[in-house]
């Protein structure tokens, strides 16, 4: 064979022709023509928009690989330590705009494409968002490759290259309906490797046999194979040529002989759908946020996607020939939630069955390997595997499972003699009907850390959820990591004009790297002109916002009044319903005033924005419900532009860009101790939007940075939603007054059919009102007063602005980046020169 390497003597010449992309407005203008002449098959005579941005991002492309080849290069030569994320979600929006920010050659692209006839803003916005994820646990998973890759980090992310993506969201008489999002028709951001493939086993048997020395050793047999396919994603860092690399595996079937025996017998067509079942593993996102449905095709997914990362990054530790006591030194994997927790199980089952480890030894890698983030509370979204269903799937890990917990139980038992209910309630089996496999506690034992991803959610999970662990353990082994966001995306991309004001005074771009320097505009606050600045951008973004509007619902708002957006996965813990009936509230108000009353009103546009899990039924109706007043209120005549209720379909990245610079307020308004962090909240603030909030999740961690007069908060606190819980089902429950009145709205149907909502209220009269709608319905309605008094006042509200985002350097995804390195990866970051 030939030796993949090219030998040194032949190096001058691949050198002298290495690729080197664009420089400037002219080499971007050749690259555009030579793509879309050559890679596209088109001309000069049929360049509509969508050719014109597959020529750019083939261009930028193009640049990125040849950072991106680099970037590995050193990597392997260096061969520090490098990090993997693994997340079955990755939601990254667009890349074109992003790859022309970070890479800095945004200008060279306008120049040139404004040359050749386009508008770089229609180019970008030809692009398909890559929506691989439902929601704040996907975003996130996104924001972090980009801060890795910001700070130099060696740092791998690891998922699923599903066909479908998160679907989208169509509005028909109201109603949600979902339709197939089918995305790759055209991606050029990522490479198939097909070199870079592996067979995934599943079912069939595990057996012991004993080799010649007479040891026992665990073979797992029979069943069928499933090829994964690496396809890698350039991840390009914001001023620096480091380029990462996520990979995404697609599933395959394999061509064995298996299929060619069918395909001989005349069973053609049963070979054909052999390969469809394979191909189905990375067919589609599950599109629930926060909810476990135990399916077996995701329990599929999950151990398809664990098993080739591990394959992957054990091949390449092994090229470095260090000893397997070194593999921690070398490798860093972190879980983003337990969707990944079979990777444990899977790396203990590499060491131990294939490599001949001893058990202890194999165990004391893996817990030092890996990190554990819990990302939510909350008991439907905690994933459990049934017993059964793993014994079918992957016989050989469940024994793993089971000796890693009888190892676990036994170093409990040790430790707490005769406390036989602490060892049935720590148990990774739950001793159910069928028995269950508890994910979070196989999370826990197999990590050497575990963190929560906000103050009070990191508090919250050692005094809930994993208390036991935390006697077990002691309290070392948790820890928090507040999360955050890019702010290249989330301030520089979305909002230029915002981004390069606060460059003009503080003397460059620097903040973008170092958040923390925002506090330099502070003083400004004080300065008129900054603040009519300021202004203008909040109202030429919200003006921006009103055109999409337009466009998309056909109703008018005006950029004047006060834009009140509440966009993210409609969810009851987060609230939807307590936002439409305040709505409701300031309808009903509104209709009973004089004329004279009329005109005090501060006129207002509430925006909603988000996606219903299909099979989330009381979801479905609150968004029934948004779209029942909207379609009354805004056609109502006396109401005018007093108030309009708009609800944006198919919320995404891209449309989160154009939203969130364009808030005056937005609402973070969970049942307090239910939204872990929350991420959404500190893309409005650094914007310059005001929030209105429950003490939940990350507003806490917001308001001790701006001040808690920057922000409207109100509600009940984390600390007393249990017993508000127990007063209602057993003391009796009574229905704020106010919330009254707009039920008796609801019910006399003056917003639709008054069946379509019952369960909507019925859930809060009848059934307990698990999430506090009625406690916190009077607070919420009063801070909403305060807060279109506060608006009268413009100078002071712009001054709160300016202030918070001044204060809001914290909520770097750098910042959290470095947190991860510091204390739960022990990495360091290469540097590039
Ligand atoms: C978050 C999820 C989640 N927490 C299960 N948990 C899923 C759980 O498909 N599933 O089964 C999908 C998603 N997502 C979110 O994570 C939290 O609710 C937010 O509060 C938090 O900001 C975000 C990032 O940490
Ligand atoms: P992997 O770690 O083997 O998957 O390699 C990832 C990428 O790193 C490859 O596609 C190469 O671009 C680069 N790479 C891996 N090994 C070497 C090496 O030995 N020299 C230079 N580049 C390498």
């Amino acid at each position: 064979a030939v030796e993949a390497t090219i030998p040194e003597r032949l190096r001058e010449t691949w050198r002298k022709y290495s690729a080197n992309g664009f420089e400037d407005k002219g080499g971007f203008e050749r690259e555009f023509i030579r793509h879309v002449e050559t890679t596209l098959a088109r001309s000069l005579y049929n360049c509509d928009e969508l050719a014109a941005y597959a020529g750019t991002a083939l261009a930028f492309r193009d640049k990125m690989i040849i950072e991106w080849n680099k970037t590995q290069q050193r990597q392997t030569f260096a061969d520090q330590k490098r990090v993997y994320y693994l997340s079955l979600e990755f939601l990254m929006g667009r890349a074109l705009d992003n790859a022309m920010l970070n890479i800095d050659k945004k200008d060279a692209a306008r120049d040139g494409l404004g040359e050749l006839g386009f508008r770089i803003e229609d180019v970008i916005s030809q692009e398909h968002d890559a929506a691989l994820g439902n929601g704040g646990l996907g975003r996130l998973a996104a924001c972090l490759l980009d801060s890795m890759a910001t700070l130099d980090y060696p740092a791998w992310g690891y998922g699923l290259r599903y066909r479908y993506g998160i679907f989208k969201q169509e509005i028909i008489d109201g109603y949600q309906v979902e339709i197939p999002d089918y995305w790759l028709d055209f991606n050029p951001w990522e490479f198939p490797r097909h070199d870079v493939t592996v067979g995934i086993q599943f079912y069939g048997h595990s057996e012991k046999h004993e080799d010649e020395n007479g040891k026992v050793k665990h073979v797992w047999s029979g069943g069928e194979i499933v090829q994964a396919v690496a396809y890698d994603v350039p991840i390009p860092g914001y001023g620096t040529k480091t380029t990462n690399n996520l990979r995404l595996w697609s599933s395959k079937a394999s061509s064995g002989e298996f299929d060619f025996q069918k395909f001989n017998a005349g069973d053609y067509e049963s070979a054909v759908s052999d390969q469809q079942r394979a191909e189905t593993i990375s067919a589609v996102l599950y599109p629930n946020d926060n909810l476990d449905r135990g399916k077996e095709l995701r329990l599929k997914q999950q151990y398809f996607w664990c098993a080739a990362s591990l394959w992957d990054i054990v091949r390449r530790f092994k090229k470095s020939k260090r000893a397997w006591s070194e593999f921690p030194d070398q490798v860093a994997i972190q879980l983003n939630d337990t969707h990944p927790t079979l990777a444990i199980v899977e790396l203990q089952r590499i060491l131990v069955d294939q490599e001949d480890l001893e058990w202890d030894e194999a165990w004391q890698i893996v817990v030092n390997t890996f990190g554990y983030t819990n990302h939510t509370v909350l008991p439907e979204a905690l994933e459990k595997w049934s017993v059964p269903l793993l014994q079918h799937l992957l016989p050989r890990h469940l024994e793993i499972i089971y000796d890693i917990n009888l190892f676990f139980l036994q170093h409990v038992e040790e430790k707490f003699p005769g406390d036989w209910e602490l060892l049935s309630r720590v148990s990774v089996i739950e001793e159910s009907q069928p028995k269950m496999v508890r994910m979070a506690y196989l999370a826990i034992i197999g990590s050497h850390k575990v963190n929560g991803v906000a103050e009070l959610h990191s508090d919250l999970i050692k005094t809930t959820i994993f208390k036991d662990f935390v006697k077990i353990y002691g309290s070392d082994k948790f820890t928090n990591v507040t999360n955050g966001i890019t702010p290249r995306r989330w301030l520089h991309q979305a909002n230029p004009r915002l981004s390069s004001l606060i460059a003009s005074k503080l003397g460059g771009y620097n903040f973008l790297i170092d958040l923390t320097l925002l506090d330099g505009i502070e003083s400004y606050a004080n300065d008129p002109d900054f603040r009519r600045e300021w202004t203008e951008i909040k109202t030429a973004n919200k003006e921006r916002l009103a055109k999409y509007i337009k466009e998309t619902t056909g109703y008018s708002v005006s950029p004047t009044s006060l834009f009140d957006i509440q966009v993210k996965r409609i969810h009851e813990y987060k609230r939807q319903q307590l936002n439409i009936f305040g709505v409701i509230h300031r309808y009903l108000k509104i209709k009973s005033m004089t004329p004279q009353e009329r005109k005090k009103v501060v006129p207002r546009v509430s925006i909603f924005g988000g996606k219903a899990a299909p099979g989330y039924w009381m979801a479905k109706t609150i968004i029934h419900l948004i779209n029942g007043v909207a379609a009354v209120v805004n056609k109502d005549a006396e109401i005018g532009d007093l108030l309009k209720v708009i609800f944006i379909e198919d919320y995404n990245v891209s449309k989160a860009e154009i939203l969130v610079p364009a808030s005056d307020i937005s609402e973070h308004i969970s049942t307090a101790g239910t939204e872990a962090s929350g991420t959404s909240n500190m893309k409005f603030v650094l914007n310059g939007g005001l929030i209105i909030g429950t003490c939940d999740g990350a507003n806490i961690e917001i308001t001790r940075e701006i001040s808690e007069s920057n922000i409207f908060l109100f509600g009940n606190l984390a600390e007393d939603v249990d017993s508000l819980r127990h007063k209602h089902l057993y003391s009796g429950f009574t229905l704020d007054e106010h919330l009254h009145k707009v039920f008796e709205a609801i019910r006399a149907s003056a917003f639709g059919p008054a069946s379509a909502f019952e369960p909507l209220v019925a859930s809060i009269t009848d059934h307990g009102d698990y999430y506090l709608v009625s406690d916190d319905f009077s607070s919420y309605i009063q801070t909403q007063e305060a807060i279109d008094e506060e608006f009268t006042k413009q100078d002071e509200w712009v001054v709160k602005s300016i202030t918070s985002v001044a204060r809001m350097g914290f909520f770097s995804t750098d910042r959290v980046v470095g947190e991860y390195a510091d204390e739960i990866w022990n990495v360091e970051s290469l540097d590039v020169e």
